[in-house]
């Protein structure tokens, strides 16, 4: 039967869910493991300054990631920050718009300059042939970021970065678990950066990964992560202070430990979106790449208003209405936010077509271990409800009748 407008919580109806259900509800797989791995370190006295669990955390994940060197550190912003730092990275830093303000701002407040190239209206991630046409002798470096968890072309950027003698990094906060032809991100670039935190896939309430295969750059990361210390009297470098306590590497183990846990709820998540959704007209959902691993972790639809009747931002209206904490990652785009729109010829010197339609159709919804299969079930027939009924609805809120 037609939904009517009376049936949605935007319009008088009861809400579908009375606790909110949030896009970026932390995992917690093994509540009493992480627990007692904090009681262990209050007793024993070691609470930070790279402590055993540190230690024991940075070890499995080079392990699991197959990577000579992975650095625990507080978050991932500030490990960005101690990269751009210890690459000596000046100048121009090519990346996309579209992501999460973090990758920006460490560059900008590493002194660098972030210019925004569009992305691939499929991946999402950057488009190899666009950043080629911003490479200028002024390009000091070029950011990938593998948004939503997909492999932002490591190859293709490689070469680009190689026969501009250009260091190549990655961003890769949100693909933890990923890999490309079979190889765990983390690999690829001069360096890779992981998050931690706890809205991601695997946390440490908050932390961050360094990944590299690079001997000495991983000797000044360490340094610069913990004050350019290189003995107990001695200071080489300048540094900061980057370095992941151990509650968080408590936490950041038993995640790392519980991974295929978490995935695999995540991907049957995924796949119930999936098959809830692909008959609607109008709405494409974002998969990772076939025949890859992924942590499946983003739920991320694209809605195309032509075709639904109804915009992704009378959606999110609705489903907050309902309960569902569904966002808008990452609207308005880096390049419309204060620090950069103010000097757009500096930053967007091309057009971003793609990264604007992004931003205005995007929509992010609840994953992880707290969301169920009946939950998925409602939020799914919320959307289909209101897009059955969507210029109704559209015509209504226009109206300002709510
Ligand atoms: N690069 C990329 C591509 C990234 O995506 C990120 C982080 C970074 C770099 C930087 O990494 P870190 O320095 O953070 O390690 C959240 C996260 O704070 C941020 O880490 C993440 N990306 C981004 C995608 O999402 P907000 O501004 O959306 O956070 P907030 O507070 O609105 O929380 C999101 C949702 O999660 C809400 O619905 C509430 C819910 N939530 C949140 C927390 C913290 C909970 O239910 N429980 C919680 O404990 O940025």
């Amino acid at each position: 039967m037609r939904p009517s407008l009376e049936q949605f919580a935007l319009f008088g109806a009861k809400p579908r869910f009375d606790n909110l259900l949030h896009v970026g509800r932390p995992n917690v797989p093994d509540k009493e493991c992480a627990i007692r791995r904090i009681s262990e370190a209050l007793d024993r006295r070691w609470l930070s300054n790279h402590g055993p669990l540190v230690t024991k955390f940075e070890e499995s994940a080079q392990e699991y990631l197959g990577i000579k060197h992975a650095i625990a550190t507080c978050n991932a912003t500030i490990a960005l920050e101690v990269l751009i730092e210890c690459l000596g990275i000046t100048g121009e830093v090519i990346m996309p718009a579209w992501t999460f303000v973090a990758s920006a701002h460490a560059c900008a407040r590493m002194k660098a300059t972030p210019v925004f190239c569009d992305v691939d209206p499929v991946t999402h991630c950057l488009d190899p042939a666009m950043v080629e046409q911003l490479v200028s002798p002024n390009t000091g470096a070029i950011l990938g970021v593998h948004l939503w968890g997909t492999p932002c072309c490591p190859e293709e950027l490689d070469q680009i970065a190689s026969q501009n003698n250009i260091p190549l990094l990655f961003d890769a906060a949100q693909a933890l678990g990923s890999t490309h032809k079979g190889q765990y991100l983390g690999a690829f670039g001069k360096a890779e950066v992981f998050s931690l935190h706890a809205t991601k896939a695997l946390n440490a309430f908050e932390g961050g990964i360094i990944t590299t295969n690079d001997n000495q750059l991983a000797d000044r990361l360490r340094r610069a992560s913990n004050f350019g210390f290189s003995n107990y009297d001695t200071v080489t470098s300048p540094g900061t202070n980057a370095k992941m306590n151990e509650a968080s590497a408590a936490m950041g183990l038993t995640s790392l430990e519980n991974r295929e846990k978490i995935f695999k709820s995540n991907r049957k998540n995924l796949e119930v979106y999936s098959k809830e959704l692909q008959t609607v007209p109008g709405i494409r959902v974002i998969h990772p790449p076939k025949g890859e691993q992924s942590n499946f972790h983003y739920i991320i639809l694209e809605i195309d208003k032509r075709q639904c009747g109804i915009s992704r931002n009378t959606l999110v209206e609705i489903l907050t209405a309902e309960g569902v904490i569904a966002r808008r990652y990452f609207h308005p785009g880096v390049h419309r936010m204060q620090p950069y729109a103010r000097n757009k010829s500096l930053h967007a010197p091309h057009p971003l077509p793609q990264t604007e339609k992004l931003s205005d159709s995007v929509l992010a919804l609840p994953n992880g271990l707290t969301v169920s299969e009946s939950d998925i079930e409602i939020v799914c027939s919320i959307i289909k409800g209101a897009i059955e009924i969507g210029s109704e609805i559209e015509n209504r809120v226009l109206a300002n009748d709510i």
